[in-house]
Parts: structure tokens; C-alpha cells; sequence
């Protein structure tokens, strides 16, 4: 039986806009190719286009407007798998606004095809002109129309070095073409011309796409059909794909846990919080639990706090949020201050463990004070925290921990390493 691709009969857009026409081919084309639903990954932008993604039963992304053909780029070498077919659906607005994106996706070849949606306006805001918009072609927001000739995208992706690049107009059966795009390596590009019949066709009464499109001197043709250079050829060859095996981490240990543990790890920039949170999360990993982690620091990273939102559960994590976390640790005064919203809303069960230098503050929490900072310094302070934490809560091997400890850079630190040893009677 044919697969399915799309999952409702009444598509979201307007009647008339071609935005359907893409959709419905897209399956046709998908379905020629014999490919499978979990074959596919269709990254979508923000737009009136991108409002399909949650219609098509692949694996879907809706990215920001404008990225998402960087997004796809990012999927695409992430996957790094020529079986696997990633199609972008952005419209002439959000191509307007990445195109660098389009032309470095070009430049790289990375293994996608995208799909212009040039209905020459941008329809989701209410048809204000975009950089496609054609000498003349007007819009509810410009209504002399435009004053200059629009970007020539399947020119420019030619150009940056795309396989296989055409235009076509976004009437009647189109799948062949798109199928011929979509079986493509490296990058291809196909751009579909349309009319909003909302905004495109008010603003323009009376006109018809076709002579519209002759008498801007667009032209529908192939623009390349080139011997593929795709990144995976020049850049991956040999190097694993995120879903490599070689990325698992094996269970290893046994873990105590019967319900989500919260974290809340607060600092100061510069003093491995980071690094602390991340062995504690991979430990937890080790242990075969479920783990999330959040870094908060201001944009100028090296200065001010750090802090990481932790959370390990035995069973998958739904939400990453933690208003009141089980646990909060405290290393440095600048912690404290990122923390205090977080000290603030922390109940009875809470635990605050903070470092003895610090005022205590006023909470429901539990407090526990320890010298975290005296003898490695503000440097190592959270990993010291971190293995103290763990020595009360016994709830994943100290082993564990110290192996992750062990495989970091930071282990050189021949004396963190033998007061970790020192302190936790633990072997490195
Ligand atoms: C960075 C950014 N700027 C502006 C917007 C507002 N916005 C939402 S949809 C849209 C127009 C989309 O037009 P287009 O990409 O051509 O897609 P269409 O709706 O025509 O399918 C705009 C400007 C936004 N979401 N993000
Ligand atoms: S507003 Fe325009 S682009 Fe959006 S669905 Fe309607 S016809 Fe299509």
C-alpha cells in the first residue's frame, strides 16, 4: 500500500494558494520515490507554509523565520545519511531574510532539497513586498508596487555551487519535478512560483501567474543540473553520525532513584559549573537515567554567574523546568544572587547546600554548609560540591562519578585530584 504522508483531507491555507499544491505533491513525489515516513525530515520556516508541518506524519522541525535552512543544514550533517531526505519549506519571505543561509547551504552541499514558496509577498503578516517581490508586483503594504526586480534565488544558489536548481510554477500536477529535486545528493533547490489568493490577487486584480511571470522576464527552466559535491563527500567522510553507535554511553552502574531529581547548580562563571554539571548528568546516564541540562550565564561568558538546571529521572523527562528544585548548590556569592528566586520558592524538602564563605540566607530549605572554595579555590568549587552532594544523597555510585571526573581535562589537576581522593576516600 502507498504510504501516507499526510494526515488530514483539509489542509490549513486559503483556497486557491498554491501552498497546497506544494503539500499535496510533496506526497506524490515522496511516494514515487518509494520513500517511508521516518525517511523523511521536513524542516518548515514561519510563514503560512510552515503551518503544514504538524499535517505530514515524517519527522517534522519548524524553525525561526529565516533559519530554517540553517537549521536543516545542522540535521542534515547531523544524520549524515544520503538514505535519509531532508526537504525544507520556506517561503520567498523567510528566503529573503536567510539567504545566507541558502547560498552557504549551496556552498557546503549539504544534502537537502529546499522548497521556495514564491508567492512573491509575505502572506502570513498580510502581504507586505519581499525581496522576490517582482518591478511592479503590487501588495497591500505597497500598493504603487515595487520599484525593483526581485532577488533571483535559483541564479544565486547555481552560482554558490548548488547540484540541482530549477523554477517551476505552482500549478496542476508538479510532483515529477519535485521527486527529480528530491532524488538529488547534496544540495537542490526548486522555487515554486504562486499567487496569495488572499493578499497577492486583492492587491493585483485581474492578474493571472503565468503572464505575470513572462512579463518580468522570470524565467521556468532548470538552472543546474551538476555532479553532486555533497559535504558528506568532502568534509564527513569516516566520521560518525550523532546516532552513531560510537556516541552511546553504556549502562554501567546501578542507580537509587525512584522518581525525577531536581538541580539547581549556581556560581560563578569561569568556576566549572558547567563542567561539574555535565559529569553529573553523564554519571547519571552511566546509571541508565533519563537527564536534562539548561546552562544560564550571561551572554558575556566569562564574567558574572553560571548556573545549570539538572534534572535525572528514572522515567523520560517531559518538561525540563524546574520552578522549585530538590536540590539547589550554592558556591559563590554571585550564585547566590542568580539562585535567590529559586532559595525563595524552595519548600521544606528542598536542600540548599552552599558554600560556608556565603551568608546563609533566609528559606524553607534545609541548609547544609560546606567548605567548597578553601582549598581548590574558586575554580573547582562546584566539582567539590557536586561530590559532596553526592556522598549524602547516595543515590548513584561515587565510582561513577569519579570516572567521569577521571575521563574530563580537568583530572590534570593533580591536586583537585588527590583531595577529591583525600576527601571522599574514593580512588581515581
Ligand atoms: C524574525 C521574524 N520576523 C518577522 C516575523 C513575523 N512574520 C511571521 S510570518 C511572516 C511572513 C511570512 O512570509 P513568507 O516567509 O513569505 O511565508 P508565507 O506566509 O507567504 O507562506 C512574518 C514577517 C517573525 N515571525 N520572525
Ligand atoms: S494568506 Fe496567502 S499565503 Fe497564506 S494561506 Fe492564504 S493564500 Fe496562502
Amino acid at each position: 500500500m502507498e504510504t501516507k504522508f499526510i494526515n488530514t483531507k483539509t489542509l490549513p491555507f486559503c483556497n486557491g494558494c498554491s501552498h497546497t499544491t506544494i503539500s499535496q505533491n510533496t506526497e506524490k513525489a515522496l511516494q514515487k520515490l518509494g520513500k517511508s515516513l521516518l525517511d523523511v525530515i521536513l524542516v518548515t520556516d514561519i510563514g503560512c507554509h510552515g503551518i503544514i508541518d504538524k499535517a505530514f506524519d515524517t519527522h517534522t522541525v519548524h524553525g525561526l523565520h529565516g533559519r530554517s535552512v540553517a537549521l536543516a543544514s545542522g540535521v542534515s550533517a547531523g544524520v549524515n545519511n544520503p538514505d535519509k531526505k531532508v526537504i525544507v519549506f520556506i517561503g520567498d519571505g523567510g528566503a529573503t531574510i536567510g539567504m545566507q543561509h541558502l547560498l552557504d547551504a549551496a556552498h557546503n552541499g549539504y544534502n537537502m532539497t529546499v522548497v521556495v514558496h514564491n508567492n512573491m509577498l509575505y502572506g502570513m503578516t498580510g502581504g507586505q513586498p519581499s525581496g522576490f517581490t517582482p518591478k511592479g508586483f503590487k501588495t497591500p503594504t505597497l500598493p504603487q508596487g515595487a520599484s525593483h526586480k526581485g532577488y533571483d534565488i535559483c541564479g544565486l544558489v547555481t552560482e554558490a555551487g548548488a547540484s540541482y536548481v530549477s523554477r517551476i510554477t505552482g500549478i496542476g500536477d508538479i510532483s515529477d519535478h519535485l521527486a527529480e529535486a528530491f532524488s538529488r545528493d547534496g544540495f537542490s533547490l526548486v522555487e515554486v512560483m504562486e499567487i496569495c489568493t488572499s493578499y497577492g490577487v486583492k492587491s493585483n486584480p485581474g492578474m493571472k501567474l503565468k503572464s505575470l511571470i513572462r512579463e518580468a522576464g522570470i524565467e521556468i527552466k532548470v538552472y543546474a543540473d551538476n555532479e553532486p559535491q555533497t559535504y558528506e563527500t568532502q568534509e564527513r567522510e569516516g566520521l560518525p553520525s550523532l546516532f552513531s553507535s560510537d556516541m552511546v554511553i553504556e549502562k554501567e552502574f546501578p542507580h537509587k532513584l525512584d522518581r525525577p531529581l531536581r538541580l539547581f547548580l549556581s556560581g560563578t562563571a569561569g568556576e566549572g559549573v558547567q563542567a561539574a554539571a555535565e559529569m553529573f548528568i553523564r554519571a547519571g546516564m552511566r546509571c541508565g537515567l533519563n537527564v536534562t541540562k539548561k546552562g544560564s550565564y550571561p551572554v558575556t561568558v566569562g564574567v558574572g554567574f553560571s548556573a545549570s538546571h539538572i534534572i535525572l529521572s528514572p522515567e523520560p523527562i517531559q518538561y525540563t523546568g524546574a520552578p522549585i528544585p530538590d536540590v539547589i548548590i550554592v558556591t559563590s556569592e554571585d550564585g547566590l544572587k542568580f539562585a535567590q528566586k529559586l532559595i525563595d520558592n524552595a519548600t521544606k524538602e528542598s536542600l540548599l547546600l552552599i558554600d560556608d564563605s556565603i551568608e546563609r540566607p533566609v528559606t524553607k530549605a534545609k541548609i547544609i554548609t560546606k567548605n567548597f572554595r578553601e582549598h581548590v579555590g574558586g575554580r573547582n568549587a562546584m566539582i567539590m560540591a557536586v561530590f559532596e552532594y553526592l556522598q549524602q544523597a547516595d543515590i548513584i555510585p561515587m565510582e561513577d562519578l569519579m570516572k567521569q571526573f577521571m575521563g574530563s581535562k580537568i583530572s590534570a589537576n593533580k591536586t583537585l585530584k588527590r583531595l577529591i581522593e583525600e576527601t571522599f576516600e574514593i580512588e581515581g
